[in-house]
C-alpha cells in the first residue's frame, strides 16, 4: 500500500525546551500553536455540528416522527448550518492558514503575532457564545442565512436570534483581523527569492481567500448592524410596515454569502493542490493557470449573489445576468478540475490516505458543481429551490469538497504538526466509511428533492415518494458517525503512538518539509533563499522537474546576504541558543477578546427590561477593551 519512509524506531520527537503548560497556551503568540488551537477547537465544533445533523436525520428517518419538536428542529438546522460554516469549516481553514503560510513562505511567524492570538480567542469565545443557548433550547432558529424580516423582533420576539446576530458580529471581527494579518504576512514576509509565482498553491489560494474575507464581511457586518439596531433599539431597517425593502437583507446577505462559499472551498482546493503533486511525483499541472483561475473565481464570486434569489421575482433582465454570471464561474472551476486530473496523468501515483481524500474531493466536488450549474438556470432553479435537491447540492460541495480537502490536509500535515504519522489502516477505514456514508446520506436527497420534499420541514407524511430516500440518508449519516469516531480515535492516539516522521515523510517539494517535524519555535534557523517553485525537489531529485517550467533560477546565486541556499535542517535548538528574537508571550489579546464579547453580551439584557444592567455591562466591556488595547499596544513586542 502506501509507502511511508519513516523509521519507527527513531526517538520520539520532543517539544523543545519550550514551556507546554496551560499558561503557555493562553499566552502563546506562536502561529503554530495558534494553528493547533484552531484545529482542535474547530474539530470540536465539527463534532457538535455533526451531532446536530444526527439529530436532524434521526427525526427525518421515517414519516411522522416525534423525536424532536418543530421548534427544536428549527434550532437544530439553524445551528447545524451556522456551526458547520462559521465554527467548523472556516476555522479549520484558518488552522491551516496559521500553521502553514509562514512555513510555506519561509517566515518565522505571521506579521502580527498578537493580533493572531486575538483572532483565535475571539473565535473561541464567539463560538461558545453562539453555541451555549442550544443547551437551554434558546438557540437561534431563523436558518443559517437569518432572513429579515423573519428575524426582526416582530416575527422573532425571543432572545434566540439575538445570540445569532451578536455571535456572528463577534465572529466577523475574528475573520477580518485574521485576514488583514495574512495579507500582510504574504505580501511582506516571504523569504528572499520567493516571488509570488513561486508561492506554493495552498498559500496562493489562501491569499485569494483573505481578500474575499475583507471584501465579503463588510456587507454582512452592515446587514447585521441594521438587524441589531432593529432588535435592540427599535429602528425599522427591515420593518416592511414602516416602508422597508423586503429584499434588503437578502441582497446584503448574499453579497457576502456567495463569496463565503468560495471562502469555504478555496483553502481545500489549495490543500489538494499540495497533496496531488506529491503523491503523483509530478509538479502541479498548469501552475500559472491554477493561480489565475483561483483569482478569477474570487472576482466572479462577487457577481453571482442573486442566483440565491431567482424565486423572489427580480425580473427577466436580472435573472438572465445572474444566470450567465453563474454559468461563467463554472469555467475557472472546471479548469482546476482538469488541471488536477492532468497532474495525476502518467504520474507515479501513491494511494495514501491523503491522496484518496484529495481524489475524492475532485470526484465529489464535481457532482456538486454540476448540480450547481443546473440551478444556475432560473426555470430549473424555480423547481429546485428550497427543496432537498439544494441540500444535496451544497453538501456535495461542502462535505464532498471542503471537508474531503480538509481531511486530505489533516492526514498530510499531521506528521509535520506532531512529528508522527496517523495510522494508515485506520485512515483507510475512515476514508471508505466516510466516502460511502457521505454518498448514502446526500445522494438520495437529490431524489427526495425532485419529488418535492421541502428543506427545513421537521416532518412529512408517508406515501409522497420520500420515505425510502430519507431512510437511506439517515443510515448514511450513522455510517458517517462510525467513520468520524474512527478518525477521532486515530487523531488522538497517533499523537503518542504513530510512526515517527522525519522532516519530509512524503517526499514533498516545498519549504515546510525542509525543517524538523514538529518545527522548532523559530521555524527556520537560517532563512532560505528560494530559487524555484519546488525547492526540495530541486535539492534532492532535480530530474523530477527537469524540462518543466517552474520559474527556476541557479540555486548557487544567493542574492540576499542574510539567506542561505535551501537545505534540510535536522537539528533542533531553542531560539535562545540561536539568538533569534521571539515575540513575548502575552495574555492581553485574550483579555481584549473577552472584554469585547462582554461588551456585546450586555445588549442581551436590554430585552429583559434591565436597561441599567445592559449599559453597565456594555460600557464596562467597552472600557475594559479600550484599556486592554492600550496596554497591548504599548507593551514591547520582543
Ligand atoms: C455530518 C454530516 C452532515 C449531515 C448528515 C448533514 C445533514 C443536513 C441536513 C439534513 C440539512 C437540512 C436541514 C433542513 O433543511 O431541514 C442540513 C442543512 C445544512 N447543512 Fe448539513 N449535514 C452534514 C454536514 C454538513 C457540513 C460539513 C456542512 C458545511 C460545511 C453543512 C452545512 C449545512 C448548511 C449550511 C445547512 C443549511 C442550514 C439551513 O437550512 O439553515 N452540513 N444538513
Ligand atoms: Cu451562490
Amino acid at each position: 500500500m502506501a509507502s511511508i519512509a519513516a523509521p519507527t524506531t527513531a526517538t520520539a520527537p520532543t517539544a523543545t525546551a519550550e514551556n507546554t503548560g496551560i499558561r503557555s497556551w493562553i499566552t502563546t503568540v506562536d502561529h503554530k500553536r495558534i494553528g493547533t488551537l484552531y484545529l482542535w477547537t474547530a474539530l470540536f465544533f465539527f463534532l457538535v455540528g455533526g451531532f446536530e445533523a444526527v439529530l436532524i436525520r434521526t427525526q427525518l428517518m421515517q414519516p411522522n416522527m416525534g423525536f424532536v419538536s418543530a421548534e427544536t428542529y428549527n434550532q437544530l438546522f439553524t445551528m447545524h448550518g451556522t456551526t458547520m460554516v462559521f465554527l467548523a469549516v472556516m476555522p479549520l481553514s484558518a488552522a491551516f492558514f496559521n500553521y502553514l503560510i509562514p512555513l510555506q513562505i519561509g517566515a518565522r511567524d505571521v506579521a502580527f503575532p498578537r493580533l493572531n492570538a486575538f483572532s483565535y480567542w475571539v473565535y473561541l469565545l464567539g463560538g461558545i457564545f453562539i453555541t451555549l443557548p442550544i443547551l437551554f433550547k434558546l438557540a437561534p432558529d431563523g436558518g443559517w442565512f437569518g432572513y429579515a424580516p423573519l428575524t426582526t423582533p416582530r416575527f422573532s420576539p425571543g432572545p434566540n436570534i439575538d445570540f445569532w446576530v451578536l455571535g456572528l458580529q463577534i465572529l466577523g471581527v475574528s475573520s477580518l483581523a485574521a485576514a488583514f494579518n495574512f495579507i500582510t504576512t504574504i505580501i511582506n514576509m516571504r523569504a528572499p527569492g520567493m516571488s509570488l509565482m513561486r508561492m506554493p498553491m495552498f498559500t496562493w489560494m489562501s491569499f485569494v481567500v483573505q481578500f474575499l474575507l475583507i471584501l465579503a464581511f463588510p456587507p454582512i457586518t452592515v446587514a447585521l448592524f441594521f438587524l441589531l439596531m432593529d432588535r435592540f433599539f427599535g429602528t425599522n431597517f427591515y420593518a416592511i410596515a414602516a416602508g422597508a425593502d423586503p429584499l434588503l437583507w437578502q441582497h446584503l446577505f448574499w453579497v457576502f454569502g456567495h463569496p463565503e462559499v468560495y471562502i469555504l472551498i478555496l483553502p481545500a482546493f489549495g490543500l489538494v493542490s499540495e497533496v496531488l503533486p506529491t503523491f503523483s511525483k509530478k509538479p502541479l499541472f498548469g501552475y500559472n493557470v491554477m493561480v489565475y483561475s483561483g483569482i478569477m473565481i474570487g472576482f466572479l464570486g462577487f457577481g453571482v449573489w442573486a442566483h440565491h434569489m431567482f424565486a423572489v421575482g427580480m425580473g427577466a433582465v436580472a435573472d438572465s445576468i445572474f444566470s450567465l454570471m453563474t454559468m461563467l464561474i463554472a469555467i475557472p472551476t472546471g479548469v482546476k478540475i482538469f488541471n488536477w486530473i492532468a497532474t495525476m496523468w502518467a504520474g507515479e501515483i501513491r494511494f495514501t490516505v491523503p491522496m484518496k481524500f484529495a481524489i475524492a474531493l475532485i470526484a465529489m466536488f464535481t457532482i456538486g458543481g454540476i448540480s450547481g450549474v443546473m440551478h444556475s438556470s432560473p426555470p430549473a432553479d424555480l423547481q429546485q429551490t428550497d427543496t432537498y435537491f439544494i441540500v444535496a447540492h451544497f453538501h456535495y460541495v461542502l462535505f464532498g469538497g471542503s471537508i474531503m480537502g480538509i481531511f486530505a490536509g489533516i492526514y498530510f500535515y499531521y506528521p509535520k504538526m506532531t512529528g508522527r504519522h496517523m495510522s494508515e489502516s485506520l485512515g483507510n477505514w475512515h476514508f471508505w466509511l466516510n466516502f460511502i456514508g457521505m454518498n448514502l446520506t446526500f445522494f438520495p436527497m437529490h431524489f427526495s428533492g425532485l419529488y418535492g420534499m421541502s428543506r427545513r420541514i421537521y416532518t412529512y407524511d408517508a406515501g409522497q415518494g420520500f420515505d425510502l430516500f430519507n431512510k437511506l440518508a439517515t443510515y448514511g449519516t450513522y455510517l458517517l458517525v462510525v467513520a468520524t469516531l474512527i478518525f477521532v480515535w486515530n487523531f488522538l492516539r497517533s499523537r503518542t503512538r504513530g510512526a515517527v516522521a522525519g522532516n519530509d515523510p512524503w517526499g514533498a517539494a516545498t519549504l515546510e518539509w525542509s525543517i524538523p517535524s514538529p518545527p522548532p519555535e523559530y521555524n527556520f534557523a537560517q532563512l532560505p533563499e528560494v530559487t524555484s517553485r519546488y525547492p526540495l525537489w530541486d535539492l534532492k531529485d532535480p530530474k523530477m522537474t527537469e524540462g518543466i517550467d517552474h520559474s527556476h533560477a541557479d540555486p548557487m546565486q544567493i542574492t540576499d546576504s542574510h539567506a542561505v541556499p535551501v537545505h534540510e535542517e535536522t537539528e533542533r535548538h531553542t531560539a535562545k541558543e540561536l539568538g533569534i528574537p521571539m515575540p513575548l508571550p502575552t495574555a492581553k489579546p485574550l483579555f481584549v477578546a473577552t472584554a469585547m464579547v462582554v461588551m456585546f453580551s450586555g445588549l442581551l439584557f436590554l430585552h429583559n427590561g434591565m436597561f441599567a444592567v445592559a449599559m453597565t455591562v456594555t460600557i464596562g466591556g467597552a472600557a475594559s477593551m479600550a484599556i486592554g488595547l492600550y496596554l497591548w499596544l504599548t507593551s514591547p513586542l520582543e
